[in-house]
């Protein structure tokens, strides 16, 4: 299954996608967690990348496209794979599209993770104080909930549009969530 998860920071989207890949037995592609590593790593796109995500702001597509394509070409996924950070742009969209349409590849499923503004905060607070991500600081956070309204929110709109969005209530316990993502990739019966 190939599958896409969008919402806001904080939403849940890695949270679940840690889950979903056990449980559909596909790898998880966080580009968050792939820009991380190579920030991690001192890496030249690394060492670029680093006071844009401080920043709250987004990386440029040109980089985030290359990582992606690279990503998508290893052979862990030919069976599916759970895609959780992009597009974060409707740029990044169409590239997807043309992307996974060029590899033969289309996304089963894009769900969408609902939560108000306000848990958001809280959430990325919460985290804040337990890891201490750089961008987790409140004026990042702020641009980070800026930059989703304005760039990222029009994404949604792409795929409700192409009929392939299922909006998910993304507030409750991590389990109950869970359990609401895995009921809407089954598969619908026809009654009768
Ligand atoms: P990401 O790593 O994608 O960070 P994020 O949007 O904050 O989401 P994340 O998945 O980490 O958090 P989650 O909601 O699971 O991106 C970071 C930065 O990288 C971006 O700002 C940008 O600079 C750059 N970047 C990444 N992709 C890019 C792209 N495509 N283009 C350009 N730039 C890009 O969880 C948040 C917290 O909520 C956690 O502490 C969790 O424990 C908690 N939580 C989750 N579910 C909960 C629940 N049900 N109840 C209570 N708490 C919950």
């Amino acid at each position: 299954m190939r599958l896409l998860l969008l919402g806001a920071p904080g939403s849940g989207k890695g949270t679940q996608a840690v889950r979903l890949k056990d449980h559909l037995q596909v790898p998880h592609i966080s580009t968050g967690d792939l820009l991380r590593a190579e920030v991690a790593a001192g890496s030249p796109l690394g060492l670029e990348a680093k006071e844009v995500m401080a920043r709250g702001e987004l990386v440029s597509d040109a980089i985030l496209l290359g990582m992606l394509e690279d990503r998508l070409s290893r052979e862990d996924v030919a069976g599916g794979f759970i895609l959780d950070g992009y597009p974060r742009n409707l740029a990044q969209a169409a590239a997807l599209d043309a992307l996974l349409t060029r590899i033969g590849q289309p996304m089963d499923h894009a769900v969408q993770l609902a939560v108000p503004v306000e848990m958001l905060v809280e959430r990325i607070a919460g985290r804040a104080q337990d890891e201490g991500r750089a961008d987790d600081n409140p004026e990042s956070v702020r641009k980070r909930l800026q930059v989703y309204e304005e760039q990222t929110a029009p994404v949604i709109e792409f795929y409700r549009e192409h009929g392939q969005l299922t909006v998910i209530d993304g507030v409750g316990g991590m389990d109950d969530v869970f359990a609401r993502v895995v009921s809407a990739l089954q598969p619908v019966h026809p009654v009768g």
